[in-house]
């Protein structure tokens, strides 16, 4: 499926860090077509809203009080096996874990600081990206480089 989507964010370390760019480069590298991007200033219940799934944990105060710390940067890439993809581009979620080669391998070094946020599944992505974005900020538009992405 070419039209698979994901969310991807890059987190208030990330932009503070000055790895906007770079981050982005590497989707557009690899060949992911970019449906969605903003700068947000998260509010506290939005990110527990993301965040629902881990609200029993005990790092989730210190996760919400990281995220709400800057502006995120929010996007959408389109592409085959995006949302798995993006989990590898990524790295592990412990950067000490993330091979070289992954964005947590290369620009950061413990869990709590992880830059980045990508989907952990098809369901997660599709619930996030509603979450994050309104329908009419996902934009169609005709990606030029499919013809030479896709046989
Ligand atoms: O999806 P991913 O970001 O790789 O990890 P999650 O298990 O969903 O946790 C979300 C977020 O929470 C993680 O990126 C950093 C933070 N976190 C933490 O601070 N300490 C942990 N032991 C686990 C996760
Ligand atoms: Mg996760």
């Amino acid at each position: 499926n070419t039209s698979e989507r994901t969310f991807i964010a890059i987190k208030p370390d990330g932009v503070q860090r000055n790895l906007v760019g770079k981050i982005i480069q590497r989707f557009e590298e690899r060949g992911y077509k970019l449906v969605a991007l903003k700068l947000v200033q998260a509010s506290k219940n939005h990110l527990e809203v993301h965040y629902q799934d881990l609200k029993e944990k005990p790092f989730f105060p210190g996760l919400i009080k990281y995220m709400q710390s800057g502006p995120i940067v929010a996007m959408v890439w389109e592409g085959l096996d995006a949302v798995r993809q993006g989990r590898a581009m990524l790295g592990a979620t412990n950067p000490l874990d993330s091979n070289a080669g992954t964005i947590r391998g290369d620009y950061c070094i413990q869990t709590g600081r992880n830059i980045c946020h990508g989907s952990d599944s098809v369901d997660s992505a599709n619930r996030e990206i509603s979450h994050w974005f309104k329908q009419d900020e996902l934009v169609d538009y005709e990606f030029a480089n499919k013809v030479w992405l896709y046989e």
